[in-house]
């Protein structure tokens, strides 16, 4: 497989809060960096979403339980732990999707209530490479928010990690992401 002038590639939620050290840390975060920066060279079209909460964010608690979608308070915007991990190689000229930014309202999808959809189709871009954190959430939901949109979707599995809380998660967001026809490859396959 190879990516294509018409392909954008979507790096989901690469941020600090959610490498080791961070807020809301996702196992082996980090490690996601040097596959997406070998995909970002070969791609026209880079788009990079972000996690970008306000400080009275409605998921944040100080008793967060995880599986009720209850969070460390983690992303607040303008802050260190929001900013992209700095390994990370953000093109100047992509496009960053900032989401969650409203205080009563959670949103885990890149797509919802962006014009991410129409922009990439206005460039001719038909399908999207999406990677990034955390599988079971952010890049979960905006694989299924690119299916609504009518992209086809490849999900890079070793370009993401997942909070798996309880164990299984991932395995059942991979799995609901190939019910909702996006495929699922290994950077390895990407020439
Ligand atoms: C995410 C939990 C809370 C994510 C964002 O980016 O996957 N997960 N906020
Ligand atoms: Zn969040």
């Amino acid at each position: 497989m190879d990516i294509k002038p018409t392909d954008a590639l979507i790096v989901v939620d690469v941020q600090n809060d959610f490498c080791p050290g961070g807020a809301l840390p996702v196992v082996d975060g980090d490690a996601v960096v040097p596959v997406i920066n070998r995909l970002l060279a070969r791609t026209r079209h880079p788009v990079f979403t972000r996690d970008w909460h306000p400080a009275n964010h409605c998921s944040f608690s100080d008793a967060p339980e995880f599986v009720d979608g209850s969070w460390p308070a983690h992303c607040v915007q303008n802050t260190p732990g929001a900013a992209f991990h700095p390994g990370l190689d953000v093109p100047e000229d992509a496009r960053v999707v900032d989401k969650a930014t409203d205080p009563s309202y959670e949103d885990y999808d890149g797509f919802q209530g962006t014009t991410l959809g129409d922009e990439l189709r206005e460039r001719g871009v038909d399908r999207v490479f999406i990677c990034g954190l955390a599988t079971d959430y952010c890049v979960k939901n905006t694989v299924l928010g690119a299916r609504r949109e009518g992209f086809e979707v490849v999900v890079v599995e070793d370009g993401c990690r997942a909070i798996d809380v309880p164990p299984g998660t991932a395995a059942q967001a991979l799995a609901e992401m190939r019910r909702a026809g996006a495929t699922v490859c290994e950077s390895g396959d990407i020439l």
